[in-house]
C-alpha cells in the first residue's frame, strides 16, 4: 500500500520502510506537495496529530505522521519535543553531533542519566477519525558519544540490556527495540485493519 507521511525527515522514512516493508512510504516532496507545519504543540502527540491533520487538509486523503525525540527526566524532559531544535532557544543552531555534545555538557553534573526515546505516530483518516500509538525506548545518556549508525541522538543513548548505544546497533537490532519500531509494528496492525479504506 502507498502511505503518505507528513515528514521531511529521510531517516524516519528509511526506518518506517524497514519496519513495514510491505508498504511504500511517500513524502510530500515525493508528490511535489508544498507542506510546512509549525510545531506548536506542547506534547509529542499534539505535534504528530498537527502534522498529519495539516497535510490531510491539503490532500484530502489518509496521512501518517510522527513526532519523536529524546526526553531526559533530569532535564525536565528536555530536549523532548524540541529535540530537532535543541539549543535554538539559547540562540544556538546545532547539527546532530553538536546537539549531542550540548546534551552531554548539560548532563555533566547530573547523576540521574535515565532517558527515553519517544515516538508518537498518528494515522489520520479524516478530521474526526484518527489512530494514535505512542511508544518509548528506555536507556541512559552515555558519558561520551559512541557508534556511527542511525541518526540524531543515537550515539548518546546507551541501552544497558544491549551493552551498547543505539548508534552501535545494526538497523535490525535498533528497529526491534526502538520507539519507532514498537510504534510502527502496532500501527501496522491498525493499517491492516483499515486496508480497504486505505487502498
Ligand atoms: P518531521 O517533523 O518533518 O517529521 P523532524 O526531524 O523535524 O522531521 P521531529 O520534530 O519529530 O522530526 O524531531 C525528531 C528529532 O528527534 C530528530 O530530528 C532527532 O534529532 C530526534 N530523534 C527522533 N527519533 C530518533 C531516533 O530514532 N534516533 C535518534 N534521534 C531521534
Amino acid at each position: 500500500m502507498d502511505i503518505l507521511v507528513a515528514t521531511g525527515n529521510k531517516n524516519k522514512i528509511k526506518e518506517l520502510s524497514q519496519i513495514m516493508p510491505e508498504h511504500r512510504f511517500l513524502t510530500p516532496a515525493d508528490l511535489n506537495i508544498e507542506y510546512d507545519y509549525d510545531e506548536t504543540g506542547t506534547t509529542y502527540c499534539e505535534n504528530a496529530l498537527g502534522k498529519a491533520l495539516c497535510l490531510h487538509k491539503l490532500v484530502g486523503k489518509p496521512v501518517l505522521a510522527e513526532d519523536s525525540g529524546l526526553s531526559v527526566p533530569a532535564l525536565n524532559g528536555d530536549p523532548g519535543i524540541y529535540s530537532a531544535r535543541y539549543g535554538l532557544k539559547e540562540g544556538l543552531k546545532l547539527n546532530d553531533a553538536e546537539k549531542n555534545a550540548y546534551l552531554l555538557k548539560n548532563m555533566e553534573a547530573i547523576k540521574d542519566r535515565r532517558a527515553f526515546f519517544v515516538c508518537s505516530m498518528v494515522l489520520v483518516m479524516n478530521e474526526y477519525r484518527y489512530f494514535v500509538v505512542q511508544e518509548t525506548m528506555e536507556g541512559e545518556i552515555a558519558l561520551a558519544p559512541a557508534g556511527n549508525n542511525g541518526f540524531g541522538y543515537d550515539p548518546v543513548l546507551y541501552i544497558p540490556a544491549s551493552g551498547k548505544t543505539v548508534a552501535q546497533m545494526c538497523d535490525d537490532e535498533k528497529n526491534a527495540l526502538s520507539h519507532r519500531g514498537k510504534a510502527g509494528r502496532k500501527m501496522k496492525l491498525i493499517i491492516e485493519s483499515l486496508a480497504k479504506e486505505l487502498d
